[in-house]
């Protein structure tokens, strides 16, 4: 069996903390099963030269990190990855930061990654590198010549021409990817918008096999919509610690419904949409007034970026307001709470609501959409409010698909779940339970390394 190498920004230790996002999650279930190697960024950052990777073991899994300068983290990282690729890849231009500095930041790192990486590299390793810090990771290697097979997944949204066009290097960045030998999207829509760069942009073509052909170079494409450990969520929403979490919380509501809502803090997830959608809610149908309450946890992430220190300030001030506004003196709509709790507990409280609200602007795949399907009770399940502008919506169609900036609309679909029959609550569940097993995270990861290594065995 070939040895698996992933690469990613960050590597989380073997024990992945409360607050680790989908792709920490994903990856940690994905290598144990391989002897693999991850390699990535400790998450350091030290004055001087970073850069000689430590090496740790776990099972049989190796870790090697390597340490950023301050420099690097600033224009890498918080520059050219968070405020750049970020915001523009989820469709947002407008908060999209065009500075020069920070794509030699991002170069200086993929170089740094490839050098760091060449050293641990042995003959039969297959990498698979991953998401948006390190596209141009595959161009490093190949320049140090490095001919393993490399493939690449994008974890977030593609976007259409019309928007990566706004960006300065945009050519530069998208040839890089054709270095690899599979690129991986979460959905046929970010698959088809990459196709439609290459014609359009770079004047290349596409074969009926998914090549994907420009400069005279050509790469296999496709989708692979990540999925969850489904049975493990399944496993950890009845579990001693979630039964005694969602005790606690139906003591605390007092026979009320419970609305959920997890999303790290970040622009992407239309929280302040979230929160309008539901003061609508509240106001437009007054009998659910101290009936029904919001929990709202919400992460803070990313927190050196101006961004998301405003949108932390904006939540603030909308649950205030809101629940300045409704809040009787034994009721209060929204718990607005900023920090992680661990999986089980909130597995627990998936389970314990009434309605999941996952509703991003927009959002490559959207693992708490499936994490919330995966945690119901199959005899009494809640139900799936779900942002059409998730990758999952395209998975998972039992939900009530919803515009998020339709706020008046994401009101009335709280409503209408809120007073679905359960024959309906059940079958809409099953359909979407079925596809969150079916395509679970170990389908994801194999269906994945396996293409790749037969590209790899053919080319
Ligand atoms: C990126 C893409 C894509 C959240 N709060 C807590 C907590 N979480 C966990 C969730 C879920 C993960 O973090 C978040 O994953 P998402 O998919 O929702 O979003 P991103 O972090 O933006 O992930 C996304 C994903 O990569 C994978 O490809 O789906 O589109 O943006 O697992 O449960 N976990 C714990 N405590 C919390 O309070 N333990």
């Amino acid at each position: 069996m070939k040895r698996l190498v992933v690469v990613s920004n960050r590597v989380a230790s073997n024990e992945p903390k409360a607050s680790a996002g989908g792709l920490a999650v994903a990856l940690d279930a994905a290598l144990r099963e391989s002897e693999g190697l991850w390699f990535g960024w400790s998450g350091k950052v030290v004055d001087g030269i970073g850069g000689t990777p430590r090496i740790t073991r776990s099972g049989n899994v190796t870790f090697a990190t390597i340490d950023l300068e301050n420099q690097d983290f600033d224009d890498y990282y918080n520059g050219y990855g968070n405020r750049t690729l970020w915001p523009l890849f989820h469709y947002r231009a407008d908060l999209a930061v065009f500075d020069r500095r920070y794509y030699g930041g991002y170069h200086r790192v993929n170089a740094l990654f490839a050098q760091c990486l060449g050293q641990l590299l042995k003959p039969g390793d297959v990498i698979w590198v991953h998401d948006f810090h390190l596209i141009p990771l595959g161009e490093e290697l190949r320049k140090l010549g490095h001919k393993l097979p490399l493939g690449f997944f994008l974890h977030i949204p593609f976007p259409v021409p019309q928007i990566l066009t706004t960006l300065f290097n945009h050519k530069k960045l998208v040839r890089s990817l054709l270095v690899y030998d599979l690129i991986g999207f979460q959905t046929d829509s970010d698959l088809r918008a990459f196709e439609e760069y290459v014609r359009l942009e770079l004047g290349g073509s596409v074969d009926n096999r998914g090549v994907i052909s420009a400069y005279g170079m050509s790469v296999h494409a496709q989708a692979f919509p990540i999925g969850i450990d489904a049975q493990q969520i399944a496993n950890f929403a009845v579990s001693k610690q979630a039964q005694r979490q969602s005790e606690r919380m139906s003591k605390s509501l007092a026979g009320r419904d419970l609305i959920i809502g997890v999303d790290r803090l970040d622009y992407t997830k239309g929280l302040p949409e979230r929160l309008n959608a539901f003061e609508k809610f509240l106001s437009n149908f007054p009998d659910n007034r101290g009936r029904v309450t919001l929990l709202q946890i919400a992460p803070p992430s990313r927190s050196d970026v101006p961004e998301y220190v405003e949108i932390r300030h904006e939540l603030e001030t909308a649950s205030g307001h809101i629940n300045g506004r409704f809040s009787e003196f034994d009721w209060v709509p929204i718990r607005y709470i900023n920090k992680a709790y661990n999986r089980q507990a909130l597995a627990g409280l998936f389970r314990a609501s009434r309605i999941g609200l996952v509703t991003p602007l927009r959002d490559g795949m959207n693992l708490v959409a499936k994490e919330f399907v995966a945690a119901q009770n199959p005899e009494d399940p809640g139900v799936l409010i779900l942002s059409r502008f998730a990758g999952a919506a395209q998975q998972l169609v039992g939900a009530l698909i919803v515009n998020p900036h339709d706020t008046d609309d994401v009101a009335k679909y709280i409503e209408r779940a809120l007073l679905m029959p359960l024959d309906e609550r059940r079958e809409r569940w099953r359909d979407m339970m079925k596809s969150v097993s079916e395509n679970d995270l170990t389908a994801w990861r194999e269906n994945f390394v396996r293409t790749l290594t037969d590209i790899g065995a053919s080319g």
